[in-house]
């Protein structure tokens, strides 16, 4: 099939003003009556064509009359009608297969055909799986839902929307219905129908209207869904007061599925949760995973607004709203943790997920130009980078100007769908600045690279500071533009302190919007330690050709959390490659010793510490070679991180342990977060020096945690270090929580986490285990996902058995549910770039894969990465 174009959009011809929907639920085969109140764009004149995949039509009609079969045409999952005006009726009845989908797109059962129960995903383009529909973002309608179900196996029915009555039926079948007073495009839909529990809440918004707050799981797991609760009117809060934003329907649902592509979906006032973003409890949830859920919780009640109320015209757009919404739950995460610590975590993803994604054969821009399958699209660059972007924005006008623009885009666009130059357009014009140029960060792919010189001359006490950009070629775009890069940034003296700048201030942000460009600093005493792109002001690969004294004094004495780690992180990077090239030890040792006298200062928070003291991934290590081996960068990090400790000492790391492990809670809050984080750090460096003291300490800890952090971190030392107590703590982790299934899944993911050549020993043994199913995404990903895109030294086997044992799943995958075997194919991303053996030996892989029959979702992927 051919791609699809942003060049070629066309507004539709044919909208749906209003729809009534029915359903009459059954797990086997459910039927679905529409009756769609239809729209004519004057302008054109296109006959009408309606999505619609694997339905089985049952009848149809046209104002009230059945239409004769050759007035339609059904076939390549399009139904063309003759004969439409504007304001007709279009009746249809269609069956579908909810427990024969194993895409979990459409209409789905979730769990057991005894237990489980039903539900929707429409995101993107899932409607067109429920009944024919215009299936694109920007048709808006009014729904009318109406379900109905035997009220024994489907005692709770819920669709978006405010409740608009319930009742009983003949036969023990029951109803309810549901009717949404905002126009939503359909990918928006939602229902949900069985056995679940409820936990509710009152909530009254700032504007004044009383909301119930209804949080639905399986019986289970119902216990777990407070924290979620929690977070939900703390989001709600704080969107009231960071944006002004209000709830707008009369009852918010939520509700949670074990059986879920993504990680969460914003339907409008039915929000639908993977469990693993919904649930927690003390004894299987650990600190990230709180603060995840946090996250989610977050990011989906705020899509209310940024992609509910005023949503995408095309995929294209996609950024606007997901962009938008990472980047309001990174700040609503920052408020409810820490600034710099959050700021450590999000960059930290950028570059394990981001940066390669735009280095290699999939590289896209945050607004693509073309696809062929948009469920591919759903990726870091359209998330992580857009985000970046929005921040680069925001910073830009700052927190006046920015909320000035967002209440603008807001009212200018509620109840529309936008495009990404509205969203310049209000923010810009709500401040009197042009924001045009920073469209070109959204159609240009690749991460710029930055570099940069100081120069101080004391005969006139100035510093110049001189910047250039060069953004490497991506696929399909081989010359780029220079970009406006916002480069937030302080000069310190050599005693650390911070010089000042322009009107007496000690920070400030240059734009570089030309290839090079340089900034002269007057009045400036002595030679300056620059301190750039502050809390990381641009996406890009800063270049600087620091003195390793010069990161250390940015290590120590920084003001910004976030370049105290990036300096730690420079170091860490400089020491690797001593390492590697045999050059000595100069940067090693500074940055050893550096972090081994900040160890025990006592005013440094103990997160901070255990994230300067990690150096940078595999993965983004594997970023900066070329003739990439996996098993030598893991060998060559491993022996970086004991230069490390060995420069704290062990004895110095077993007393902080000791000391940590005695103040051990099971408290969630920031200060215990910090100290089980840092526990875990130095406990990984102390398995590196004296292997069996650690083992010791891991054993115990996994014994005795109070908290699944602490047992999970326990269990993760021993098993990746090969304890000989390993084996005996799987086991009884695996007993105690034999029925638990996100804690299964961590059970799966931490032994696929085994470095080198074993892993896949180990994820084939794996796969024989009776919990083990190609058929739920997070144990395909626990299992699978950690071992092939986040274990690289026991993915990328030198004999080339990893590749073909995972091109055989992804082709069996692919029949079940092509989105998860297409994310899963992206852990061959970088194979170009890998040492030839492994190069050739991925390559094939792939290239068999191509060569079968595969989903529009794996081939995308799959011809991309051999482009
Ligand atoms: N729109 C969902 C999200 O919240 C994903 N489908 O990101
Ligand atoms: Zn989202």
């Amino acid at each position: 099939p051919s791609p699809i174009r942003l060049a070629d959009y066309r507004p539709p011809a044919w909208t749906v003003a209003r729809i009534e929907l029915e359903f009459d639920l059954g797990i086997d085969t459910s039927e679905v009556h529409s009756r769609l109140h239809l729209h004519r764009d004057p302008a054109q004149d296109a006959p009408l064509r309606l999505d619609g995949e694997g339905l089985e039509l049952l009848a149809i009609a046209l104002d009230g009359q059945p239409l004769d079969a050759s007035a339609y045409r059904y076939r390549e999952n399009v139904l063309e009608v003759d004969g439409v005006a504007d304001g007709s009726v279009l009746e249809t009845r269609v069956r579908v297969r909810p427990a024969a989908n194993t895409a979990l797109e459409g209409l789905y059962l979730s769990g057991s055909r005894e237990r489980g129960f039903l539900l929707t995903q429409c995101e993107a383009e899932g409607f067109r799986h429920i009944t024919f529909f215009p299936d694109r973002p920007d048709v808006l309608t009014r729904y009318t839902v109406t379900l109905r179900a035997e009220r024994e196996r489907f005692p709770v029915l819920l669709a978006g929307g405010n409740p608009d009555g319930a009742g009983e039926l003949p036969d023990g079948r029951h109803w309810a219905r549901f009717v949404d007073p905002y126009p939503k495009p359909c990918y928006l839909f939602a229902l949900v129908a069985g056995r679940l529990e409820k936990l509710e809440r009152d909530y009254v918004t700032a504007d004044g209207r009383r909301v119930a707050l209804v949080i639905w799981a399986e019986p289970d797991v119902i216990e777990c869904c407070h924290y979620a609760m929690d977070a939900l009117e703390r989001a709600m809060r704080w969107d009231e007061q960071a944006y002004g934003r209000n709830f707008d329907l009369d009852v918010f649902h939520v509700v949670a599925t074990h059986d879920f592509n993504m990680g969460a979906m914003e339907n409008k006032g039915l929000n639908i949760f993977n469990a693993k973003y919904l649930l927690a409890d003390p004894d299987t949830t650990t600190d990230d995973e709180y603060r995840a859920v946090e996250a989610v919780i977050g990011h989906e009640y705020f899509h209310n607004w940024s992609g509910n109320r005023v949503t995408c015209r095309d995929w294209f757009q996609l950024s606007l709203k997901e962009g938008l919404t990472v980047f309001r739950e990174q700040q609503f995460s920052a408020d409810m943790y820490s600034p710099s610590l959050k700021r450590i975590d999000d960059v930290a993803l950028l570059r394990r997920a981001q940066f390669p994604e735009d280095a290699g054969p999939l590289a896209h821009p945050v607004r693509p130009s073309q696809y062929s399958e948009i469920n591919n699209f759903y990726t870091a660059t359209v998330y992580e980078k857009g985000s970046e972007l929005v921040r680069m924005l925001a910073g830009r006008l700052g927190p006046e100007g920015f909320r000035r623009g967002m209440d603008l885009y807001f009212e200018r666009n509620d109840g529309r769908a936008a495009t990404l130059e509205d969203f310049l357009a209000a923010l810009g014009q709500a401040n009197g600045i042009d924001l045009a140029p920073y469209l070109a960060w959204y159609g240009q792919a690749g991460t710029p690279r930055l570099s940069g010189e100081g120069h101080y001359d004391a005969a006139t006490r100035t510093y110049t500071l001189t910047l250039r950009q060069h953004t490497p070629p991506t696929p399909g775009q081989p010359d780029k533009r220079p970009l406006p890069i916002p480069v937030k940034l302080a000069l310190f003296d050599p005693d650390g302190r911070m010089l000042p700048l322009h009107e007496g201030a000690t920070e400030q942000v240059v734009v570089l919007d030309t290839q090079e460009q340089s900034f002269v600093f007057p009045g400036i005493g002595r030679a300056p330690v620059p301190s750039l792109l502050r809390g990381f002001s641009a996406p890009v690969i800063l270049d600087y050709a620091y003195l390793p004294a010069e990161l250390a004094l940015l290590l120590t004495h920084d003001t910004d959390g976030f370049n105290r780690w990036e300096a730690a992180q420079q170091l860490a990077w400089r020491a690797y490659a001593e390492l590697r090239d045999g050059r000595g030890h100069q940067a090693l040792a500074v940055w050893g010793d550096t972090l081994a006298g900040l160890f025990d200062q006592a005013t440094l928070d103990p997160a901070l510490l255990a994230d300067l003291l990690t150096p940078l991934s595999e993965v983004e290590l594997a970023e900066r070679e070329t003739d990439v081996d996996p098993a030598r960068i893991h060998a060559l990090r491993q022996t970086l991180q004991r230069e490390l400790a060995s420069r704290i000492g062990a004895g110095v790391l077993a007393d902080r342990y000791r000391a940590l492990t005695a103040q051990a809670s099971d408290a969630l809050d920031a200060a215990s977060q910090a100290r089980r984080r840092l526990k875990r750090r130095v406990l990984e460096l102390l398995v590196l020096l004296d292997a069996p003291a650690a083992h010791a300490f891991a054993t115990a800890q996994f014994e005795r945690a109070a908290t699944m952090t602490d047992r999970l971190a326990g269990l993760a030392v021993l098993v990746r270090s090969g304890a000989p107590q390993a084996a005996g703590a799987l086991a009884r982790y695996r007993t105690r929580h034999a029925d638990n299934a996100l804690a299964l899944d961590k059970w799966f993911a931490v032994q696929a986490q085994i470095p080198g050549e074993p892993a896949l020993a180990r994820v084939r043994a794996l796969e024989a285990d009776p919990k083990f199913t190609l058929k739920n995404p997070n144990r395909v990903q626990a299992l699978l996902g950690t071992w092939a895109r986040g274990n690289p030294s026991g993915f990328h086997r030198a004999d080339g058995e990893g590749y073909r044992f995972l091109a055989a799943r992804l082709a069996e995958l692919d029949a079940l549910n092509p989105q998860v075997a297409a994310r899963l194919a992206t852990a061959f991303n970088g194979w170009q770039r890998l040492e030839p053996v492994r190069r050739e030996k991925a390559r094939a892989a792939v290239a068999g894969l191509a060569e079968q029959s595969l989903s529009r979702n794996l081939a995308e992927i799959v011809g991309n990465m051999l482009k």
